[in-house]
């Protein structure tokens, strides 16, 4: 794939990553903890600012913005690897058994305003009917910070076939 088509420096990137065979494997909450410390190990070599993230049990949404010299692509190819290592070090598996923990390809998005999408997405997947009850996700610092108004009305946004 062509990592470069739309891509700006700095600007951010939305992207969508899926567990391979949609395995729910994030309803173990401790799967949903070994993602964000991963995460945050990938943002200590990568700089990158978390604009909004919601972790589904079979996939992610992360709005993100590379604050340093990598761009999203190398922030991908950092966390994906890295979190197979560690998952399958917590499983016993040993580092040479093959392990593809995630979908091959991941969407991104070259868009800013993908924070409600992100948001809505539970609410999409039919897990909740509001999405303040999805915990794992970054919708109550957002209402914290004035984004959404009390009567926020809850429409799919239009002609966003994002991957997921
Ligand atoms: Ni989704």
């Amino acid at each position: 794939m062509n990592f470069r088509r739309y891509y700006i420096p700095g600007s951010a990137v939305f992207i969508t990553q899926v567990v391979q065979y949609r395995e729910p494997v994030f309803k173990d909450p401790k799967l949903v903890l070994l993602l964000r410390e991963i995460l945050h190990n990938v943002q200590q070599l990568h700089p990158f600012t978390m604009l909004a993230y919601v972790f589904l049990y079979d996939h992610f949404h992360i709005l993100i913005q590379p604050t340093g010299a990598s761009n999203f692509s190398q922030i991908m190819h950092s966390l994906k690897p890295n979190f197979t290592k560690t998952y399958k070090k917590t499983l016993g598996l040993s580092k040479s058994q093959s392990m593809q923990f995630w979908q091959k390809r991941f969407w991104d998005h070259d868009l800013e305003n993908h924070i409600h999408y992100i948001h809505l997405n539970p609410v999409k997947h039919g897990y909740v009917s509001d999405p303040r009850n999805w915990l794992d996700s970054s919708y109550v610092e957002w209402e914290n910070r004035g984004l959404y108004p009390p009567a926020f009305s809850w429409d799919e946004p239009q002609n966003t076939d994002w991957g997921e």
